[in-house]
């Protein structure tokens, strides 16, 4: 097996928020590893997936949202930083847009990243909501004519259409080098820290404004009990009006979260969980 050669890389997924990057991501695994939600700012921090088939192996990072203050123009110093720190050391840089909104945002990410040095592909997401194809080809035509070396691929990260030529193309860049995960790993995150991101989708999925898109969850007890995972988590908010909200009427919304966050957490952790959820008030949050 000495002459077995295998290839492995990182890909950094980068795009304003809201575009589908988490959604992207875990279509690419077949796995979620990130969470997802209408809402702007739902990833906090990067987040690595991990995929393995044969001998590629392909180490993803999913980026929080590139949101850039419009009131700071013209000094795009930060969103330059910003950009440089999340594909430092990567080996291709994914750029999601969303096929029906272009924005100022995306022309001043794109015009950031024109001169990396990396392989760049640039996904182009939500085509199942495009109803007339035809409607793409100006776009495609405008971003081959921003930079010349890269690939553009119309997807939906939603339906999984042409995810698979996304694969294609990063295992033909990848390089050659040995795999720096065994193959049942998906994540280098913690379960302790996927439960809490499970239980904050939740949180911002089910509520609109009224609850701060900002709300902590801690995970107390993660207990591992002959493989059964018993978890504790705790909402912290700021106000007791907010967390009768979270509980709900004779705690059916609290009930409802905790019911959905658990299936969720079962499928990932592939064993049985015993989620307790409760929401306290507290000052950490920001
Ligand atoms: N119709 C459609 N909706 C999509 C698609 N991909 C993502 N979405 C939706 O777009 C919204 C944002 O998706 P996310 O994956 O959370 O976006 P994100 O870029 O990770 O957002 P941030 O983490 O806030 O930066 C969610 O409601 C997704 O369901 C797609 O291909 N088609
Ligand atoms: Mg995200």
């Amino acid at each position: 097996m000495n002459n077995y050669i295998t290839f492995c890389g990182v890909v950094s997924i980068i795009g304003r928020s809201n575009v589908g990057k988490s959604t992207l991501i875990n279509k690419l695994l077949g796995e979620k590893i990130s969470i997802t939600s209408c809402k702007s700012n739902t990833t906090r921090q990067c987040i690595t997936g991990i995929y393995t088939e044969d001998q590629y192996q392909i180490i993803y990072l999913d980026t929080p949202g590139l949101n850039i203050n419009n009131n700071k123009l013209p000094s795009n110093k930060n969103l330059q930083n910003l950009i440089k720190k999340i594909i430092k050391d990567v080996n291709l840089v994914i750029l999601v847009i969303d096929g029906k909104h272009w924005t100022f945002d995306d022309e001043l990410i794109l015009n950031e990243i024109s001169n990396i040095t990396q392989h760049l592909i640039v996904v182009i997401n939500k085509i199942d909501v495009i109803k007339n194809k035809i409607y793409l080809l100006p776009y495609i035509e405008f971003l081959s004519k921003k930079i010349r070396y890269l690939e553009i691929v119309p997807v939906s990260a939603k339906t999984g259409k042409n995810v698979n030529i996304i694969l294609d193309i990063i295992k033909k860049q990848l390089p050659k080098n040995d795999h720096y995960y065994s193959k049942e790993h998906i994540t280098t995150c913690s379960e302790r820290f996927i439960a809490s991101e499970i239980i904050r989708e939740k949180l911002m999925r089910f509520f609109g404004e009224e609850i701060p898109y900002r709300s902590i969850v801690e995970i107390e007890n993660f207990i591992n009990k002959q493989n059964n995972y018993d978890i504790n988590g705790v909402i912290i908010v700021r106000h007791n009006s907010q967390k009768k909200i979270i509980i709900g009427h004779k705690g059916n919304k609290i009930k409802i979260i905790g019911e959905q966050a658990r299936l969720d957490m079962e499928k990932i952790f592939k064993t049985q969980v015993r989620l307790y959820l409760w929401v306290k008030v507290g000052s950490s949050v920001h």
